[in-house]
């Protein structure tokens, strides 16, 4: 039956792309799109890309990107003063600030000529997402654009996705290819989660076992968490990504205008690193390894113990993080963080009664706000996972939400910034139908309708007045049962192009979503030799 459903939503798909060609189909929906009465412009291997100085590097990407799509290869022309047209081609203009919304463009493409303004770099790039929109997958010797004006800008100042590469440790080359999605969807935020008790995955010279004994496990489960009897494949497994990697994969996401925000998760999830320094933990004769099964919540996974060893290496290894990665937001985690065994050790107890801390969750809140502060000193904003907001932190930390709507509203009311990421449903490691024989999943379900129709901002946070309060969203990719990237992408596709519509546009309906879906993102994941969901249209509407 699902098979039956699969071949005839093909052959619907088919029919639409035909239909769609002489309509235009953007996701995520611009602001506004108006069809011009002018000639539609032909670009070929004669017409040229004028751009001002500083936008080189976006004006190759988008030269390469033309190529890739269609076999035209566009010239490159350096101009002085770029409001001037002088001959065929897509010419970027530079707009004086106040003239967009940040992160907002505009295209006219009309006659011989795209003028595509902007700003800033996430201005340019967005507008070429939209103009490879505009022009077919295709390879031949001219292009046509068809005559339109375009005026766009996001909704949400914060559009993030999230990969764990912990569970499961992915190339350079597939982080690349992540990020080129995510700059196709108008994102501009790449969290990376690069520590937990299954792996250390950043290069950290200051305390080299990190590496050589925390970013291998010797065993990886297989199958489901919850199944009995636990099988294991006996495998070491690991890995982690050099300075140079990640040197590399930040140029690359520069020049996208995404931003890379790193994290390492403490003072829980940390069973790697305890691996790696049984003196971090609270039961430092014990013979730590690094984590082989997921979901250690509150069970095997010790946490980091307050001593002076445990703070000096907070100090070194955030040090070395910020020496690397220039984003203004630096996650250290903060979730699921274990009080029993805080509760359990003697020194952890007088370590809270020294410093007069309430109880454990206090002992959290010092943890982070230690953090925090070398952060604050290397002018560095702290963001956390909503556990950090139970005790006192500073509330200039900025929270990720991974719970329901009441915790944001208490959040917002203590007076943080959030972040929406709630489990439900912007948890991509859900099963995205109810098929039995769907791929394994965690848990749960979050079909793509679900993903489409969340209201970022909670009502009763805007009954509050606190609707400024949320900053965004972001739907999060935890790998434990994504053993390859292919799996990766049959999770995100289509959700995370759900996504990016509910957190750019404002004007949102989910049956047109489809049709655009159909007519110029399926094409689009084929082209990217990309997995995909294929029943997205078989679940969600109620089911
Ligand atoms: C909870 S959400 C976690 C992760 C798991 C995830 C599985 C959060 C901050 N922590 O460590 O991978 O659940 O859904």
């Amino acid at each position: 039956m699902i098979q039956k459903i699969i071949i005839s939503i093909c052959f619907m798909g088919w029919l639409i792309v035909a239909k769609a060609q002489s309509t235009i189909s953007i996701i995520p929906k611009p602001v506004e799109v108006k069809v011009l009465k002018s000639k539609s412009v032909n670009l070929n291997e004669t017409s040229k890309i004028f751009y001002p100085a500083e936008f080189e590097k976006q004006a190759i990407y988008l030269k390469d990107e033309f190529q890739k799509q269609t076999g035209v290869v566009l010239g490159l022309t350096k101009t002085e003063s770029s409001n001037k047209i002088v001959s065929n081609g897509i010419f970027l203009i530079v707009r004086p600030n106040n003239a967009f919304k940040a992160e907002g463009y505009s295209i006219i493409a009309q006659n011989s000529e795209v003028r595509i303004m902007a700003n800033d770099i996430r201005g340019f790039i967005n507008a070429f997402q939209t103009l490879l929109q505009l022009i077919p997958i295709k390879q031949q010797s001219s292009i046509t654009i068809p005559a339109v004006s375009i005026v766009d800008y996001p909704q949400f100042s914060y559009r993030g996705m999230h990969l764990d590469v912990v569970r499961h440790i992915f190339p350079v080359d597939y982080i690349k290819k992540y990020i080129d999605y995510l700059t196709f969807h108008k994102f501009n935020t790449f969290h990376w989660h690069l520590t937990d008790d299954q792996g250390w995955r950043f290069e950290t010279t200051s305390y080299p076992k990190l590496n050589s004994i925390g970013s291998w496990r010797d065993s990886t489960l297989i199958g489901h968490f919850k199944a009995t009897p636990a099988r294991y494949d006996g495998k070491r497994y690991g890995g982690y990504y050099t300075k140079a990697d990640i040197k590399e994969i930040l140029n690359y996401a520069k020049v996208r205008g995404i931003t890379v925000i790193p994290e390492l998760d403490i003072p829980g999830h940390s069973r790697a690193a305890i691996a790696a320094y049984p003196q971090l933990s609270t039961k430092p004769d014990t013979t730590w390894n690094v984590a082989t099964t997921w979901g250690m919540y509150n069970r095997q996974n010790n946490v980091l113990a307050p001593n002076d060893f445990t703070f000096q290496f907070l100090k070194d290894i955030f040090k070395e993080l910020t020496d690397l990665f220039p984003s203004t937001y630096i996650h250290i985690g903060g979730d699921e963080c274990s009080k029993l065994w805080w509760k359990q050790d003697a020194k952890t107890q007088a370590f809270i009664k020294q410093n007069k801390l309430k109880d454990e969750v206090a002992l959290q809140t010092y943890f982070i706000e230690f953090v925090a502060k070398q952060l604050k000193q290397m002018n560095r904003t702290t963001v956390g996972w909503h556990e950090i907001t139970e005790g006192d932190v500073d509330t200039s930390a900025l929270i990720m939400n991974w719970a329901d709507d009441a915790k944001a509203l208490s959040a917002a009311k203590k007076g943080f910034s959030i972040i929406m990421t709630p489990g439900k449903p912007f948890y991509f490691d859900h099963y995205q139908s109810k098929d039995p024989n769907d791929s394994l999943a965690i848990h749960g379900y979050n079909s793509t309708e679900a993903v489409y129709n969340y209201q970022i901002i909670p009502e009763a946070l805007k009954k509050a007045g606190l609707a400024h309060k949320i900053i965004g969203g972001q739907g999060n990719v935890w790998t434990e049962y994504m053993e390859w990237s292919t799996k990766v992408d049959y999770m995100i596709f289509p959700r995370m192009t759900a996504l990016s519509e509910n957190l750019w546009s404002k004007n949102k309906n989910y049956g047109d979503f489809l049709k655009r879906l159909d007519a110029v993102m399926i094409s689009r994941y084929e082209f990217w030799k990309s997995c995909y969901f294929k029943d997205y249209r078989v679940w969600g509407k109620g089911k």
